[in-house]
This record gives structure tokens, sequence and C-alpha cells, in this order.
């Protein structure tokens, strides 16, 4: 009997595959679900998206521990690998290794820290008045990562802020250079710009030394061929299933309110039916014929 790949596995594998990899934000076990099933091979557990389904900022409002509860949930809804958005890591680089160890507990394939400061705030807000990490500490997170893992699969990929908090290219890729060397699997590099030059800009410099991730947010414009060509490793949806959730319960939620009436909406919802086959309740009555007593 072939065992399936480890979920560890199969994210290191996306990572350095030869060919442009996409994985999709989630943010609990249904939205995880709806993901995998629509054929993604890795799932972006997103902080901000998180933060926000929980109702809260992305400022670290969420503790870690409750981030990880929700983690589990989508771990065990899903056999695609989940990439988690480690913001900092949650404090120095102790608090990193305490996250790495319970994050293998549960299953989680790798994490993506970046180098600013705890409490984090969202690249899109002020990002230029952002102070970014001390360099030599965010190594030390990095190593102290990497000690702390025990499947060698585990990967930590260092996110490079450089060009977020107003530093530019040279800062970008001295940073990247150290993240490497410290041993990150992988750099993401962001960029709020509306137009891809940044990243652009970094990854021909770069070239091929390790792979490169990114999130195309804010250039979304750009068509998916341009990363393609300039050799890119992974792209990330980072937070589409949230908005669209969230646009469609604003939508949902007015019209039950201004009719007070079912009809309006029903054809525009998910059938309960949809709901039970998500959750795989089939299998839940099948199990009780087999478990409770008959008669
Ligand atoms: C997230 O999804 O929480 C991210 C990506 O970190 S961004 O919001 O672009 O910073
Ligand atoms: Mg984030």
């Amino acid at each position: 009997l072939r065992q399936p790949l480890t979920k560890t596995r199969q994210f290191r594998t996306l990572l350095q595959s030869e060919q442009l990899e996409f994985i999709c934000e989630a943010h609990n076990g249904l939205s995880a679900k709806i993901v995998e099933e629509a054929g993604f091979a890795g799932i972006w557990a997103s902080g901000l998206s998180i933060s926000a389904q929980f109702g809260v900022r992305d400022n670290n409002e969420a503790s870690w521990t409750q981030v990880l509860e929700d983690l589990e949930f989508m771990s065990d809804a899903t056999k695609v690998p989940i990439l988690l958005d480690g913001d900092t890591g949650y404090g120095n680089f102790n608090n990193m290794q305490r996250l790495i160890r319970k994050l293998e507990q549960r299953n989680i394939a790798a994490v993506c820290i970046e180098d600013k400061l705890f409490p984090k705030t969202n690249s899109f807000l002020k990002g230029d008045a952002q102070p970014m990490a001390d360099m030599q500490e965010f190594c030390g997170k990095i190593k102290a990562g990497k000690d702390a893992q025990t499947d060698p699969d585990f990967c930590i990929i260092a996110r490079v802020e450089a060009f977020i908090c107003g530093w530019g290219l040279t800062e970008a890729l001295r940073r990247a250079e150290a993240y490497h060397q410290a041993g990150a699997d992988g750099i993401l590099i962001h960029s709020a710009l509306s137009v891809p030059d940044e990243i652009l800009a970094f990854k021909r410099e770069w070239g091929s030394r390790s792979p490169v991730v990114i999130v195309p947010t804010k250039y979304y414009s750009t068509p998916t061929d341009v990363f393609r060509q300039h050799g890119f490793s992974m792209v990330i949806w980072a937070n589409h299933m949230l908005r669209a959730a969230v646009a469609t319960m604003q939508k949902t939620a007015r019209a039950l309110k201004e009719s007070e009436n079912l009809l309006s909406i029903e054809d525009k919802v998910a059938p309960v039916s949809e709901i039970f086959r998500l959750q795989n309740a089939a299998e839940l009555l099948e199990a009780e014929e087999r478990y409770l007593p008959r008669g």
C-alpha cells in the first residue's frame, strides 16, 4: 500500500517545483474545504482573514493559540498542505521555536514569518511608516525555527517587507540574502504597489537562489503569465475567500432585513444539503448504523 505524501512533503514539492504554483486563502474549516475542493494544492492561512473572521484587527489581537485552534479545524478538514501566515512569529526566537513545535503537532506544513515588529500591522495600513525587525535578530528567529522542526520537510518562508516599509531594492536583496543564509526555504517578497515593478526588479536580481513567493493583492491586474515568465515559484491569492464571503453576507443580510421574507434570497444561497455535504454528514449516518444499538 502506498502511503499518501505527508503535507510537509507536498508543500515542499510545490515550493520547489519548476512551474508556477497557486495557493488560496482560507480562514476556517469550511473555507479550507472549499478551497481544496476547487482544486488548490495548498492553503494560505491568512493572518488578515483569520483575524477578520474573529471580528478583530490584523494586529495580533487574536492570540497565537486562538489562531492555532482555528488552524486545527482547517487542517482536520483538508488533505492539502497549509502555509500559515505566522506574522512576526508571535515573539522572539523562543516563541518561534514553540510555534514550530505546535504547528508540527497540528500537521501544518509550513510557516511564513515577516521581518517586522510584534504586534504586527497589516502591510496595506501605513506600510512605509512601519519599522522593520533588526536583520540579525530576524536571522536568529529563522535559525531557531529551523532548529526546532523535527520533520525535515517542514518549510519556513521568510517574508521581506523592505518594499512595504519604504526601503527599496538594495535593502530587500540584502535582507533576502541574509534570510536565505540563515536557512529560509523560500523568500516571500511583498509589495503594495498597483504595478508589479518592485517584485519583478527583485526577482531579476535574485535569480534562482531560492524559491520566491508573491502576493499580488495590490497588483491584481498583472497577467499571471508575467509571474510565470519571471520564474516565480508560488502565487498566494491571499484574502479572496474572506472578501467573497463578506460581500455575499452583506448582500444577504440587507435583503433579508429589507424584505422580511426568505423568498428574496433562497435561490442565491447554498442549499442546506450542500452544507451537510461539506460537513460530511453522510459519514455520521453510516457510522450510526454501525455503532448504535438497533431497535
Ligand atoms: C495576510 O493575508 O494576512 C497577509 C498578506 O499577510 S497581506 O494582507 O497582503 O499582508
Ligand atoms: Mg498577514
